[in-house]
């Protein structure tokens, strides 16, 4: 048997947030996991069990790691991708838990089987904003979620954070396209999810990007619990660096950050889409007229025509 006092101990030493939930079948998640999540390739089944990752499982250990103070962003990336890619550093967060609390058990950070935030509710990170995100009383919506799912049992679990945005609806106002519902999520609407999907992106797609080229942080800039969190300094100041970038730069540039996964041509899309968006000159994107990559070719040629 653990004491959760010890996990209590941790994250405050190690200036993280932490809490635990027994491990149980999710059912309550049924009904909004009925709807399509983009990226997610877990069943259903696997997103609410937590034993059909680890057989007998006991508890779920959640983890909330903040983002730094000060981040460097280049144009259009946004700033929870900027920086090392939160995979590695709260994998690295986890990993350094276990051994020092000697708990065994299968960690992951957002590509694993469960539904992060909902874990990090149920370990009492934080309570639900309307904006989707976790907002922790410390942390606002700053922070990246991990967990670990463990055979161990503990003393205590940990409980829900009673909380709720009030009348406040910053967020709800500010998102570009209407995406957040206040309780739910219209992700073909959101513009984060645009920048990653895949392919050449329709005309209305291509606008709804806007000055984007990797995420988006309007919902979590505009929340009043995230005012004053972290300074941001705008390191390169337009897009065209991305243009002539071999596969070779682009790893050398950004393979620890958090755009890298989705490679460079998706993010080169993205950039050039941008710069038309943002008043760019359609010469500068000429060049990509010739491209061996289909996706690049093409949107060049809509851009262009
Ligand atoms: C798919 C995905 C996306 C998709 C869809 C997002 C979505 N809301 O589902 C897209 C590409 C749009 C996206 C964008 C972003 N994402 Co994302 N994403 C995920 C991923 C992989 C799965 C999400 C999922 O399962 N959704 C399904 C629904 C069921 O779960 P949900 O997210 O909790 O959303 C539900 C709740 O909000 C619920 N709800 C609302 N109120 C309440 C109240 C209660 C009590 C309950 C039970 C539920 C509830 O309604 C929603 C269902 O419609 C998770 C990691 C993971 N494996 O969980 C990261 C994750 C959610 N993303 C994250 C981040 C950082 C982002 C971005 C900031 C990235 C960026 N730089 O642009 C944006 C923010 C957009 C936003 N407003 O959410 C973080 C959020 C951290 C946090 N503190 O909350 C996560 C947890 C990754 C991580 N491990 O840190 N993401
Ligand atoms: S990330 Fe941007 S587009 Fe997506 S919900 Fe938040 S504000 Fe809206
Ligand atoms: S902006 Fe307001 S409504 Fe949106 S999550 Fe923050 S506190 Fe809640």
């Amino acid at each position: 048997m653990r004491k959760i006092s010890e996990l209590r101990d941790y994250a405050a030493q190690n200036g993280i947030i932490a809490g635990v939930t027994k491990a149980r079948i999710f059912s309550e998640l049924e009904s909004v996991l009925a709807k399509p999540v983009p990226f997610v390739e877990y069943s259903k089944n696997e997103r609410i069990d937590p034993c059909l990752t680890v057989s007998g499982a006991r508890s779920v250990i959640c983890i909330g790691c903040p983002y730094p103070s000060e981040i460097a962003a280049d144009k259009g990336i946004s700033i929870a991708a900027s920086g090392t890619d939160y995979h590695i550093f709260v994998s690295e967060e986890l990993e350094k838990l276990q051994t020092e609390l000697k708990i065994e058990g299968e960690a992951f950070t957002d590509t694993g089987p469960l539904v992060d935030r909902y874990t990090a509710y149920l370990c009492g990170l934080g309570y639900y904003g309307k904006n989707g995100f976790i907002i922790n009383e410390n942390f606002g919506t700053m922070f990246f979620i991990g967990y670990i799912i463990t055979n161990e049992e503990f003393d205590e679990y940990s409980s829900p954070v009673k909380g709720d945005c009030g009348d406040c609806r910053r967020c709800l106002d500010a998102c570009p396209y209407g995406a957040i519902k206040g309780g739910s999520m219209d992700y073909k609407k959101c513009v984060s999810y645009l920048t990653q999907i895949k392919g050449v992106l329709s005309d209305e797609q291509m606008k709804m990007i806007g000055g984007q080229v990797y995420g988006c942080d309007v919902c979590q800039l505009s929340c009043p619990k995230n005012k004053g969190r972290v300074k941001i300094e705008l390191r390169e100041k337009d897009y065209t660096h991305f243009f002539s970038m071999t596969n070779k730069q682009f790893k050398k540039r950004y393979g620890d950050t958090g755009i890298a996964w989705r490679g460079r041509a998706t993010i080169v899309r993205n950039a050039v889409i941008a710069h038309i968006n943002t008043g760019g000159e359609k010469k500068d994107i000429e060049r990509f007229l010739t491209d061996k990559n289909e996706v690049l070719k093409r949107t060049a040629e809509k851009l262009i025509q």
